[in-house]
């Protein structure tokens, strides 16, 4: 069964012009756009969804770097979405990320490491749903 998972291009992807590319990636993956959007995080929006890692020592970069420029917000659909998406975009540190993979050709670092990918069905559901409304969701 077709299943979802919730995806964002982060500001050092954005800066650095890899956007394009990585939705080509994402595409040619077969993965179904469902919905999509360009925005830029506020410091509160950012702290918020990433508020499970509140008491992490990262927490405050991760909220500062991710509100710090534009992000393309996405929701995409493909029969086991939420691991075929991790498996494409590779481990959180890019040093250890499989060749191929979104983060080994386009992140630099563990904390800009180019790409967000839910971690359950159930995260990703919650994470659509605080960029897109079910209207916006085809
Ligand atoms: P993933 O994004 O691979 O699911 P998580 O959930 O462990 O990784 O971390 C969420 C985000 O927090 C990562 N995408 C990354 O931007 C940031 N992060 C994780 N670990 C570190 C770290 N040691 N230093 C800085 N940022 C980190």
């Amino acid at each position: 069964m077709k299943n979802r998972t919730f995806t964002m291009i982060k500001p050092d992807a954005m800066k650095n012009g890899h956007a394009g590319a990585i939705l080509d990636k994402i595409i040619k993956a077969g993965f179904r756009i469902v919905a999509l959007k360009q925005l830029q995080l506020s410091k509160e929006k950012a702290g918020t969804f990433y508020e499970v890692h509140k008491e992490r020592p990262f927490y405050g970069e991760l909220v500062d770097f991710m509100s710090s420029g534009l992000i393309i917000a996405a929701i995409l659909e493909k029969e086991n979405a939420v691991a075929e998406f991790r498996t494409l975009i590779g481990a959180t540190d890019p040093s250890k990320a499989d060749e191929g993979t979104i983060r080994k050709l386009f992140a630099t670092s563990m904390g800009e490491n180019a790409v967000h990918g839910s971690d359950s069905d159930e995260n990703a559901q919650i994470e659509g749903s605080f960029f897109f409304s079910g209207l916006e969701q085809y």
